[in-house]
């Protein structure tokens, strides 16, 4: 039976520790979300990673022992964002890279994201793709629009597949800039995807999260849920673990007859390094 693969993204970059005390924000609390989640059916842990004062950074040595840490402890596939918060630049970016991760994230374009702009320029999209390339990282192509489906096109027309050959990518959606949490935009995007793309998953940010896992759920994607996109189970009920966001999609996947799959079948999906 086919199965599904869950990524958390537990924490994101946008939301302060001060207004969500659930969020996981230190080493300790990381590396807690991530056994629960994967207990709970997580295939892949999506991070982004906070200072001592909870605060979104790019430091280099927390970023190498949070990635040592999540391998110590879980088997789950360790993707760390080079997308950070919009306002890091792009060397340090770039540089999240020699903390060896499995995967990590690829944004294929700008978009302006709240009041805010997540810069992407093409230059900067293509350096960091050889830069997989040549560290043998798995990058996940993320999409936040339309106009970065045909970006994706031309990434892979003009420098070939990615380190491991198989192409993965994640619909980011209801993004307010971007392209919005709906069954017809992530119909629309899929088609619209390369043939190359072996696979994809989908995240509806805040109220959009069921529409799109369930549009998801029977277009034949994969799934990403967390705290970085959703910080409500329903209106007014606030999540206070990962992990709950990380049961409800594995409830829907078992309930569409493609039940989570493991880390390691995770592994074999997006062709990632043992
Ligand atoms: N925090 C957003 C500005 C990624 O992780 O690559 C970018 C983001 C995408 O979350
Ligand atoms: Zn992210």
């Amino acid at each position: 039976m086919a199965s599904t693969l869950i990524t958390v993204a537990p924490t994101g970059a946008e939301t302060a520790k001060a207004d969500c005390p659930a969020l996981p924000t230190t080493l300790e609390e990381l590396v807690e979300t991530a056994k629960r989640c994967e207990a709970a059916g997580a295939g892949m842990i999506h991070i982004h990673i906070r200072d001592g004062e909870h605060k979104p950074t790019l430091d280099l040595s927390r970023l190498t022992d949070t990635v040592a840490a999540i391998r110590e402890n879980t088997a789950l596939i360790v993707q760390l964002s080079t997308g950070g918060a919009v306002t890091d630049p792009y060397d340090q970016r770039l540089r999240v890279l020699d903390a060896a991760p499995d995967s990590c994230s690829l944004t294929m374009g700008t978009v302006n994201f709240g009041d805010d702009v997540f810069m992407n320029p093409w230059p900067f999209v293509t350096e960091l793709y050889r830069l997989t390339q040549e560290r043998e990282i798995v990058p996940e192509f993320e999409l936040f629009d339309l106009g970065h489906v045909a970006a994706l096109h031309r990434l892979l027309d003009k420098f070939g597949l990615p380190y491991g050959g198989r192409v993965h990518c994640d619909l980011v959606m209801g993004v307010p800039g971007g392209m919005p949490g709906t069954t017809d935009a992530l119909v629309a995007a899929v088609n619209a995807l390369p043939d190359a793309v072996t696979s994809w998953s989908a995240t509806g940010v805040g109220r959009t999260t069921l529409t799109v896992a369930l549009a998801a759920l029977s277009k034949g994607g994969h799934l990403r849920v967390g705290m970085e996109d959703t910080l409500t189970l329903a209106k007014g009920q606030p999540v206070t673990h990962n992990a709950e966001l990380v049961e409800r999609a594995a409830s829907l996947a078992t309930l569409a007859q493609r039940p989570p799959m493991s880390p390691d079948e995770a592994r074999e999906l997006l062709n990632v390094k043992r």
